[in-house]
């Protein structure tokens, strides 16, 4: 094993398989022996000479083949190699001749590591057109695509962004479970199994769980995967999702509505900084968002609907429809504040006339990125609400007995992950934004 640079940072890795990256031989000497590793985007022989492309996650770069410096062994193995393969070539760093290509390796020897099928179920390099079912079916293979990895690393970044913006703001991060044994959101959306002769669900949410750490831990947040059983076959519901869930302890909704604006912005402007290529790649353009953002009452949303000639009552849902309306007259982030009370699920504290909701919507457009507000952290009224909500006290009481112990108020918020990521890569499906998306006809692969 032997230490190199990579990204300014010492990585392991055996020099006999690979010296560098294809990005760092740009900056080697000419005449350096190098030895890259990828695998084969291109096989172009002309007479003696074979110009093949190699790949990795850092770049391109071009190989030379030549009949009379290699052995014919080599020569033969490379004009034949299906392209795909994986291989590391060790050969001498030399001028480029291309417009494009500053620097290409006069090869020595040729591995090859892991031999391609040919034909493959797609073309990786996106010069033949493949459908998204295609292309989830060979998604290990589909990353291979410069654009499919570009939306991956944009993930990485703000994921590593969001990460740090709670955890500065003093939020400790946590992993509750996934198993559970009673609904923290509706029932209906359940996928429930069999627990060892008792009845248990995937968790819909960490809604439960996240306001009784308030008690203790104060500020918690956790990114994980949720599962909602649901039949809505859209482009951007997913039946398993991931959300980036906060909790506070003495905070209004007017201090975690600024806790998600100012997550919005650093993660946006962290994607601007550190993924300009992958935004070209993408051809996608994404501007620090305008701040605060713009607040909009549930009742002017209704009025506005209403202007649209949309016939909405006060106190009716909003639906995907009346959304997409919406999101046409506001096309960047918004809140939807002041819900009706009863348009909420029961952990959502009230305005004293238990008319409004404590609780608000983000948006981007037609996209509802996250939801949140103040809790009833009174034990008292939760169980009021929950039979108000035709739910049993009964099978909530391990949730009401922490209300019991001394809760504090607070308020919180859950933020749908990938889809900011279909904001930020602009993505109009949310599968494209996810390695391996679940829905009802994709369990596998
Ligand atoms: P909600 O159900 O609104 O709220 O979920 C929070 C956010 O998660 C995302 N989301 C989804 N993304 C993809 N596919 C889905 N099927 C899906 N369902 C939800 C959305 C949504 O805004 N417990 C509350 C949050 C809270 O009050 O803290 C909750 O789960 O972006």
């Amino acid at each position: 094993m032997k230490e190199l640079k990579s990204n300014g940072r010492l990585v392991l890795m055996s020099p006999f398989l690979r010296s560098h990256y294809c990005k760092e031989i740009l900056s080697e000497k000419i005449g350096a022996n190098v030895t890259i590793a990828g695998w084969i985007e291109d096989i172009r022989p002309m007479g003696s000479l074979v110009f093949m492309t190699i790949r990795d996650k850092t770049g391109v770069s071009q190989v030379v083949f030549n009949k009379n410096k290699t052995s014919n062994e080599i020569f033969v193995l490379a004009k034949n190699v299906p392209r795909q393969s994986i291989v590391s070539l060790k050969g001498i760093l030399s001028k480029g001749k291309g417009k494009n290509i500053p620097k290409e390796i006069q090869a020595k020897e040729m591995h090859v590591l892991g031999e391609a099928i040919h034909p493959l179920l797609l073309d990786p390099t996106g010069r033949v057109n493949a459908s998204i079912d295609t292309r989830l079916n060979a998604r290990a293979l589909d990353l291979r695509n410069v654009k499919t990895m570009a939306i991956f690393k944009i993930r990485h970044i703000a994921l590593q962004s969001i990460h740090r913006t709670l955890s500065d703001e003093g939020f400790l991060e946590v992993n509750t479970a996934k198993i559970i044994g009673q609904a923290a959101e509706g029932g209906a959306t359940l996928f429930p199994f069999d627990y060892f002769g008792k009845d248990a669900f995937l968790a819909q949410s960490p809604q439960l769980f996240k306001e009784q750490l308030t008690m203790s831990l104060d500020r918690v947040f956790e990114i994980a995967s949720y599962y909602r059983a649901e039949k809505s076959h859209t482009r951007r519901h997913l039946n398993e999702f991931i959300s980036v869930d906060i909790e506070a302890a003495f905070a209004e909704k007017e201090d975690v509505m600024e806790l998600a604006e100012k997550m919005v912005e650093n993660a946006t402007a962290e994607v601007i900084e550190k993924c300009s290529n992958e935004l070209r790649t993408l051809e996608h353009k994404i501007e620090a968002p305008k701040r605060p953002f713009q607040k909009l009452t549930y009742t002017q949303a209704i009025n506005e609907l209403n202007q649209e000639g949309i016939k909405i009552k006060d106190g009716d849902d909003l639906k995907d429809h009346d959304l997409q309306v919406l999101g046409k007259i506001h096309s960047e982030y918004f809140w939807i504040i002041d819900w009706p009370a009863k348009l909420k699920p029961f952990y959502i504290a009230r305005t004293t006339d238990g008319k409004k909701a404590l609780s608000f919507d983000l948006q981007f457009g037609y996209l509802e990125l996250s939801s949140g507000g103040k809790r009833v952290s009174d034990g008292k009224e939760l169980e009021e609400r929950l039979k108000e909500s035709g739910l049993s006290p009964k099978n909530f009481e391990d949730h009401l007995k922490t209300f019991r112990w001394g809760m504090p108020p607070h308020s919180g918020w859950g933020f749908g992950l990938d889809r900011f990521l279909m904001i930020l890569t602009g993505m109009e499906n949310i599968r494209e934004v996810v390695l391996y998306p679940r829905d009802q006809d994709r369990l596998l692969p």
